[in-house]
This record gives structure tokens, sequence and C-alpha cells, in this order.
């Protein structure tokens, strides 16, 4: 497995309860890095552009309102598998059916309040990590 690079997000329900800290801890236990690290308050544009897949989605309005309600810290994480290994830990959308021991199982409040993000594929990888960061701010 190739060491990869992977987009994340800490979302607004688990910055306001205070757990970026043991999320970040999840990530570094499993052996991926933070190179770039920042805490952001999302603009209804942000948001939006970012969620776009989702447009037609039911939820996405909700979703969007959610993103933008207070602060999120985005991360780029590094390590082998970051892509794959970043999901494993975060665990499934829907908290009711997330694992032992992943981020949602533990912190989640519903399948919107899902206290984190994550990349699915490298391609979307790809695109987050450079709709939120410069090349520059990659420090590794
Ligand atoms: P992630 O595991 O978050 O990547 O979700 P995924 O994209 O795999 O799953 P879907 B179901 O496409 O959800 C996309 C985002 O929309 C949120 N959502 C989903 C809601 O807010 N309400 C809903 O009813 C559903 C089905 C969860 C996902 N959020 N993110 N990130
Ligand atoms: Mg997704």
């Amino acid at each position: 497995m190739a060491i990869e690079r992977t987009f994340s997000i800490i979302k607004p329900d688990a910055v306001r309860r205070n757990l970026i800290g043991k999320i970040l801890t999840k990530f570094e236990e499993a052996g991926l890095r933070p190179i770039a690290l920042k805490k952001i308050h999302m603009t209804r544009a942000q948001a939006e552009g970012f969620y776009a897949v989702h447009k037609e989605r039911p939820f996405f309005g909700e979703l969007v309102e959610q993103m933008i309600a207070s602060p999120v810290v985005v991360q780029v994480l590094e390590g082998e598998g970051a892509i794959l290994k970043n999901r494993e830990i975060m665990g499934a959308t829907n908290p009711a059916n997330a694992a032992e021991g992943t981020i949602r199982k533990e912190f989640a409040l519903s399948v919107g309040e899902n206290s984190v993000h994550g990349s699915d594929a490298p391609e979307t990888a790809a695109q987050e990590i450079k709709y939120f960061f410069t090349d520059e701010e990659l420090v590794g």
C-alpha cells in the first residue's frame, strides 16, 4: 500500500463539544499524520461548493446549514493507505451502523451531525485537499 493523502473535516457538532483533540488522537494512533490543519468557519458558498455532488439530495439544505453553523477543523492526513484507513477510523455514515471503536460510534449524534468527513477515493481526496489548502500550506 502506498503513502497517500486524504482530506478530513472535524465537523461543527464535534468542534462544539470540544472533541478536536480526541478525534485527532484517533488519526495519529492509527498512523495518520496531519500534514496541514486549520480551524475555519465555512461560508455558505464554500459549503455548497464542497457538497455540490449532493445538491439534488433532499438533505442538502440541512447538510449545508449544519456545516456553516459554527467552525470546523480541516486537515490533510498522510500515511499508508490513508484514504481507506481514514474511512475505517471514521466508521459508517450513520452512527447506528458504525463499528465499535470508530469516531462515529463514539461521538456522532446522527447521520447529519456525524462528527467527521473523509474523502472516499483518490480523485475526491485530491479535489477536496485543493478546495481548502494551497500547496504551500501542505507543510508535511
Ligand atoms: P460520508 O460517510 O460522510 O462520506 O457519507 P457518504 O457520502 O458516504 O454518504 P451519503 B449518504 O451520500 O451522505 C453524504 C453526506 O450527507 C449527510 N447526510 C446523509 C445527511 O446529512 N442526511 C442524510 O439523510 C443522509 C443520507 C451525511 C454525509 N455527510 N458528510 N460528510
Ligand atoms: Mg461522502
